[in-house]
C-alpha cells in the first residue's frame, strides 16, 4: 500500500491531518511512526518555504530507510501560523517560536490579548494560514495553501484544538476554533483547506 509520511512533531496537527486524510487509499504515518527523527531548521521566509524545507528533510531520511520502496512514498509537511493584522501579521511564520517554543499557550495567548487591549472588533482581524508541501517519489515538490479568516477574542474560550485556537474567533460560527468540534474545525480550517487541495493533487499524480 502507498504511504504518506507526514513530517510533523505537532500532535494537535497530526490528529487533524489523520482525520482529513482518512478516506485516501494510502497509509498515513507520522514521522515518529515511520521511525524518522530529524532536527529541522525552519529558516525559510514564507510558510511555503518552511513546509518545503520540512518535507525535503524528512524525504531525505526516508530515502535512507531501505525497507521502504521510494516509489510508494510521498512526504507531506505543514507550515502554519497566525497572522494578526493589528500586529503587522505577527506572529506569522514564527507562531510556534513566539515567546519561546516551550512557553505554554496560556501565556502566549494572554500576551496577544494584552497587546490588543483597547483595540475594537473591526481592527482585531486575523487569519490562520497553512501551507502544505509534498515531495513526490520523483523528488518534485508541490505546495498548496489554505486560510481561515477570523479575529482575536478578548479572552481564551474552549478546550478543543491546540495552540492559538482558544483566542481565534470565527464569526460564521460565533465561537473560537477551540470551541468547535474537530469535525467542525476540519470543515473550515486553513489546514483542512490546504490539505483538501493537496488531496486533489495527490489523487492525480500519486494515488
Ligand atoms: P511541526 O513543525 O513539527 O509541524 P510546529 O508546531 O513547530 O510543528 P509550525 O512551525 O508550522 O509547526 O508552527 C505552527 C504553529 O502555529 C503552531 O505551533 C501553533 O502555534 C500555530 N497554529 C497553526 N495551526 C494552528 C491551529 O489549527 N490552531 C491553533 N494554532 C495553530
Amino acid at each position: 500500500m502507498k504511504k504518506i509520511i507526514f513530517a510533523t512533531g505537532n500532535e494537535g496537527k497530526m490528529r487533524e491531518i489523520r482525520e482529513i486524510l482518512r478516506d485516501l487509499d494510502a497509509q498515513v504515518l507520522s514521522m515518529k511512526e515511520a521511525g524518522i527523527e530529524t532536527g529541522i531548521e525552519e529558516n525559510g521566509t514564507t510558510f511555503e518555504e518552511n513546509a518545503t524545507i520540512k518535507a525535503q528533510a524528512v524525504a531525505a531520511q526516508a530515502k535512507k530507510a531501505a525497507a521502504i520502496s521510494q516509489a510508494e512514498i510521498v512526504v507531506l509537511a505543514d507550515d502554519s501560523g497566525l497572522e494578526i493584522d493589528y500586529l503587522n501579521k505577527e506572529p506569522g511564520i514564527y507562531s510556534a517560536r513566539y515567546l519561546g517554543e516551550d512557553t505554554p499557550y496560556a501565556i502566549k495567548n494572554k500576551n496577544l490579548i494584552d497587546r490588543l487591549e483597547g483595540v475594537p472588533d473591526n481592527k482585531r482581524t486575523a487569519r490562520f494560514v497553512c501551507a502544505i508541501a509534498a515531495v513526490l517519489p520523483d523528488g518534485s515538490v508541490i505546495t498548496t495553501r489554505g486560510v481561515i479568516e477570523g479575529r482575536i477574542d478578548y479572552e481564551e474560550k474552549g478546550k478543543n484544538g491546540f495552540g492559538y485556537d482558544p483566542i481565534f474567533y470565527v464569526p460564521e460560527y460565533g465561537r473560537t476554533t477551540a470551541e468547535l468540534s474537530m469535525e467542525e474545525k476540519n470543515h473550515v480550517s486553513h489546514r483542512a483547506r490546504a490539505l483538501k487541495a493537496m488531496k486533489g493533487e495527490l489523487k492525480s499524480r500519486f494515488l
